[in-house]
């Protein structure tokens, strides 16, 4: 559904706020509430927050940025102002929109319907300069963007950990992805030039100092998105419960692969089948593999913290199969050269990021050789991204 005599953005402002700002002020009838939802990197723990692992996910400076205000009758209406489209619906009949973006605000209206928060129709815009596609979770932000938005306009008070448990359900829920909770628990969680250590299964978490002058955070854009990517997302879901099916009926305790041994899964899932056996190896391996890289972090020595990074790429390519050939060759590229400490495909796979940590002196050139060779394999233009830690999600106007 199109919406009538929205004003064009006539100049396209390299600042997505200030997109926002201009666009507010020529089509919202009184000042919006803004909000900022940042996307989200991971340094170590992939694929292990459905199995109530641990991650270790940061906030970063690519954000999206969200106006809203209220209407005085049923009535939504979306702007998506990258895509130049636009939606309404309203709060009595909440379908899912074949436009398909719609469903990250309509999930979150569903969520907070069913809960009982009293909301009315309202009207927001967004934009932002999280690359979609790209596994730095422009979809969480967009949630938990929306969400804290409308927790403000209509004074909700619902608590940053309700927010991310409801965001994450949103998405389960009415856009049909099983994610876990990492994603939205970053955005909203962030803190500036810290890590979140995450334990996914009782949602404790505590702050990790990540400031190191010496090095940068680097993301590679494959610019890829395989056709796989929530499919096997969902099938790699089953699998691992699949092990703890297995694994529980003779250690009832067991209820995920968090709890899992692998004398166990040599016992109980080696024998029934070779592709369930790799997926829980990878996950419980990782989940070690992210308390030895937070001890290696607590004594500064991002050497060995890479070196495990490097581990989990193998492990997401050969025992979870999530990565893919373009991935597969910058991981590669990456761990031939001397200034790169560790690197990593990041996020759900199947293409989008991978995440870098380079010493500083060695960047422009790391970003120049991958740019060559990539574009020389694949024949696609690469985009690099110097990302910093920065804080989740707030209210900025
Ligand atoms: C996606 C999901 F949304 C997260 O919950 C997480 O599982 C991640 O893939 C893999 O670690 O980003």
């Amino acid at each position: 559904m199109s919406v009538q005599a929205i004003q064009p953005v006539i100049e396209r402002s390299a600042s997505p706020a200030a997109t926002l700002q201009t666009f507010c002020d020529a089509n919202f009838n009184a000042a919006p509430l803004v909000i900022r939802a940042a996307g989200r990197i991971n340094l170590i723990g992939e694929h292990t927050d459905y199995n109530n692992g641990f991650v270790l996910p940061a906030a970063i400076d690519k954000a999206i940025y969200l106006g809203i205000i209220k209407r005085n009758d049923q009535q939504l209406r979306f702007h998506a102002l990258d895509l130049d489209d636009h939606y309404t619906g309203s709060l009595d009949n909440l379908q899912p929109s074949s436009k398909h973006w719609p469903d990250y605000l309509l999930g979150v209206v569903q969520q907070l319907q069913q809960k009982g928060y009293p909301i009315q129709g309202f009207e927001c815009a967004f934009g932002g300069n999280i690359p979609q596609g790209a596994g730095l979770s422009s979809s969480a932000a967009l949630e938990c963007a929306v969400l804290f938005a409308l927790n403000q306009l209509f004074e909700l008070n619902i608590s940053k950990m309700d927010m991310a448990r409801l965001a994450q359900a949103a998405e389960n829920n009415f856009v049909g992805v099983r994610c876990g909770i990492m994603d939205q628990f970053a955005s909203i969680f962030g803190k500036r030039q810290h890590l979140i250590k995450l334990d996914c299964g009782s949602l404790e978490h505590e702050y990790i100092p990540f400031r190191f002058d010496d090095v940068k955070l680097v993301l590679l854009d494959t610019q890829v998105k395989h056709s796989l990517a929530s499919s096997e997302y969902n099938t790699r879901r089953a699998e691992c419960e699949q092990g703890v099916k297995l694994v529980s009926r003779h250690h009832p305790e067991v209820s995920s692969l968090r709890q899992v041994s692998m004398d166990m899964l040599d016992t109980y899932v080696k024998p029934f089948n070779t592709v369930t056996y790799n997926r829980c190896r990878y996950v419980v391996e990782e989940i070690q593999r992210l308390q030895d890289a937070c001890a290696d972090l607590i004594k500064d020595d991002l050497s060995a913290f890479g070196q495990r990074m490097f581990a989990t790429h193998e492990g997401l390519d050969k025992l979870y199969d999530v990565s893919c050939a373009e991935l597969n060759w910058l991981a590669e590229m990456a761990s031939g050269e001397s200034g790169v400490l560790g690197a990593r495909m990041m996020g759900g796979g199947f293409g989008g990021c991978t995440i870098n940590i380079v010493q500083t002196g060695a960047v422009e050139d790391f970003i120049a050789k991958a740019d060559q060779g990539y574009r020389q394999q694949f024949n696609i233009p690469l985009k690099a991204y110097v990302t910093s830690i920065e804080d989740g999600c707030r209210v900025m106007a």
